[in-house]
């Protein structure tokens, strides 16, 4: 997009514009399965699509993006685990510092090693301060990078981790309780996140309901990123897709 996606983002959160980001994971999308999906999106709210994961064994990141782009021009963002996860054909990509852990492999030490090729990519790079909050179970993130993710039920913690980030310079800030989680984010932590910082806030992790999805959206998140959940129950998409049409349409109104 000509814009740039940081400037969308940005501009969406200023009106209050709420965002909807659908997660691919290329190890578990099945080619049948994504085809349905991406013939569906055409009739809901999906802004943006993300893709990636942890732990990627298949390594069918470029397939699952060509698949998108023969169905939609819906932007894909890369959501990395590591550098062997760059795709130039991807619209943009989640550079992210692992803020809640402090392993330096994740803050800056993978970064290092990418930076040669993400600017060679030409892909747009969205500086994502990334916070793994405890969602009652160990996560393959939280596994993978060694860290510890926040206690969820320490938001004080998470808004100054926050905070730190968005003076450090990072244009985006995700919480995420990790794929299939058992709790998502708490409200609680969301809502002193967004009364600490000015950045777009991503949420993510377990969000398997509207219900749970409206409750992020309203505690101050201003894009929902789903994945295992569309994956499991083909009525979760129509959902998410009304209660974010809700929220925006009042945005409209107003
Ligand atoms: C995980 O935030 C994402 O990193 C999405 O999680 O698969 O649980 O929706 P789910």
């Amino acid at each position: 997009h000509p814009l740039g996606l940081q400037t969308i983002l940005r501009t969406y959160k200023s009106y209050g514009r709420k965002a909807l980001a659908v997660l691919l994971d290329p190890d578990k999308v099945s080619q049948d399965g994504l085809s349905v999906l991406l013939t569906q999106t055409k009739q809901y709210a999906v802004d943006l699509f993300l893709v990636g994961g942890s732990l990627v064994t298949d390594y069918a990141h470029k397939e699952v993006i060509a698949s998108i782009r023969q169905h939609t021009d819906i932007p894909v963002v890369l959501f990395p685990g590591n550098p062997l996860h760059i795709e130039p054909s991807a619209d943009a990509i989640l550079l992210l510092s692992l803020i809640s852990g402090r392993n330096p492999e994740f803050l800056i030490g993978q970064h290092v090693i990418a930076a040669p090729l993400l600017k060679r990519s030409g892909l747009e790079i969205l500086p994502t301060g990334y916070m793994l909050v405890d969602s009652g179970t160990q996560t393959t993130v939280s596994y993978i990078s060694g860290t510890t993710p926040l206690p969820h039920d320490k938001p004080d913690v998470a808004a100054c981790t926050a905070m730190a980030g968005e003076m450090l310079g990072l244009q985006l800030l995700y919480l995420d309780a990790g794929s299939g989680a058992r709790w998502p984010v708490p409200a609680a932590m969301i809502a002193a996140v967004r009364a600490a910082v000015d950045t777009p806030i991503i949420v993510g992790g377990g969000i398997n309901s509207g219900e749970k999805a409206y409750n992020a959206l309203k505690a101050g998140a201003d894009v929902i990123v789903v994945g295992n959940g569309i994956e499991q129950n083909p009525d979760l998409l129509p959902e998410l897709s009304a209660v974010i049409r809700e929220f925006n349409q009042s945005v409209v109104q107003a």
